[in-house]
């Protein structure tokens, strides 16, 4: 891969932060763009703007052919077995939302379980302690082992016939650990379970194949993916979709209407109601054209190189705990790291001085790091335009931040 070129597609890349330059380390937060998606998003505001799947006019269709071949794009990069699986929402979120209310509110009730890990994003969480509120289903978490591994045998004490649904990570936002989707769904489903991958950490950094994980919800934000902010996905396994609700109503996604009542169009207009964003769409298309220029073989390998890089140089720097596998292959991209002297947001602000910019605090997992009696950790996390040049650059920031305040 070559990062010296991938770099020049990335105009923010060329910021001063100060006299620095910019070092953007907090990819897991959210990615850059290329030229290649912002150029999308412009051609289509500047050339074929209009409203979809409701005029026919030449412009309405040129809208409409282009948000449905972005569909098209998405389901092919997934490996998914038809584009109308793939809804797009505003990002995983609301995906993760749109899961919890449209298929937790319908299928689940008193005496039933969700089962989740310990690591799971706020976004994973809250919208399935809402619908347990709901349904009177019961929360559990699955256990981590001391580098944020999930251990296959505690995985399977906890599956029962009473759990519906495993609803889980494929990559932790703070450890990085990456989860075995395809074995962990095999067990869930002999169980009758159906599972919920939250992509947000794996779409951008590791080849996905939702057929071949088996998982029947995996949902992910474009903007952690070279994409536009305010677009994602959910993708349903087709056969789950006639058996859920819509949570939003509206324009776009009914078939019939009368005074009193309505029925529902075909997923997936069924869960896309009102005016989509569709150069959001368009963008995400872009950036998985991209990605798949590059390929996700090699952004994966790219990364676990600089994972090792990073665990290699902050083992080294004396008072720095590392949080998460310390194999680079069993984590995505991201390195997060505390010090018991000096707070994660004093590190994070050094940093900054440096023009390396890093993510600090709990990272939207606070029960996680309440588990962990940890108040914060700085996070590291890479892409493709990363390099090793960057590493020495935040390891150096790390030193200077530890010597100034411990
Ligand atoms: N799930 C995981 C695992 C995430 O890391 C995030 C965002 C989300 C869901 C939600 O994504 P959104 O695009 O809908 O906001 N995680 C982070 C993060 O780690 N730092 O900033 C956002």
């Amino acid at each position: 891969m070559n990062v010296k070129e991938i770099k020049k597609d990335f105009p923010i890349l060329k910021k001063k932060i100060g006299a620095n330059d910019l070092v953007y380390l907090d990819n897991a937060a959210t990615s850059q763009k290329p030229v290649q998606v912002i150029e999308a998003i412009k051609d289509f505001y500047e050339n074929h703007n209009a409203n979809v799947h409701r005029g026919i006019h030449t412009l309405s269709e040129e809208a409409s052919d282009m948000y449905e071949d972005a569909r098209a794009v998405v389901a092919a990069f997934l490996g998914a077995a038809h584009p109308e699986e793939i809804v797009f929402t505003r990002g995983a979120t609301e995906s993760l939302n749109m899961a919890a209310f449209s298929w937790g509110n319908k299928n689940l009730k008193k005496g039933d379980k969700i089962l989740l890990t310990v690591f799971e994003h706020h976004s994973n969480l809250v919208p399935w302690q809402i619908v347990a509120k709901n349904t009177g289903a019961e929360l559990m978490y699955i256990k981590t082992g001391a580098q944020g591994e999930i251990d296959m045998a505690e995985y399977e004490k906890n599956l029962s016939p009473e759990v519906k649904i495993v609803c889980i990570a494929h990559a932790s936002n703070v450890f990085g650990t990456v989860l075995d989707i395809k074995e962990m769904t095999r067990k869930a489903h002999a169980v009758g379970a159906v599972v919920c991958v939250d992509g947000a950490q794996s779409a951008p950094h590791i080849p996905v194949n939702v057929q071949s994980l088996g998982c029947d919800f995996y949902a992910f934000s474009a903007h952690k993916m070279l994409g536009p902010m305010g677009v994602g996905v959910l993708y349903t396994k087709k056969n789950l979709m006639e058996n859920m609700i819509p949570c939003q109503f509206g324009g776009g996604m009914i078939s019939e209407v009368s005074h009193k009542s309505a029925e529902w169009a075909s997923p997936p207009e069924k869960f896309e109601a009102g005016t989509p964003d569709v150069a959001g769409a368009i963008g995400l298309s872009a950036a998985v054209k991209y990605l798949e220029k590059i390929g996700m073989e090699e952004v994966r390998k790219h990364e676990v190189e600089l994972n090792k890089y990073t665990i290699e140089k902050l083992q080294s720097v004396e008072g720095i705990k590392i949080i998460g596998p310390k194999d680079p292959v069993k984590r995505t991209g991201l390195v997060s790291f505390y010090s018991e002297k000096v707070h994660a947001h004093d590190i994070a602000s050094v940093l900054n001085s440096s023009g390396v910019a890093v993510r600090s605090g709990h990272h939207c997992a606070m029960p996680l790091h309440t588990e962990l009696g940890i108040a914060a950790t700085v996070r590291a996390s890479y892409y493709i335009y990363n390099d090793h040049s960057d590493i020495d650059k935040l390891v150096e920031g790390v030193k200077k931040a530890l010597k100034m305040l411990s």
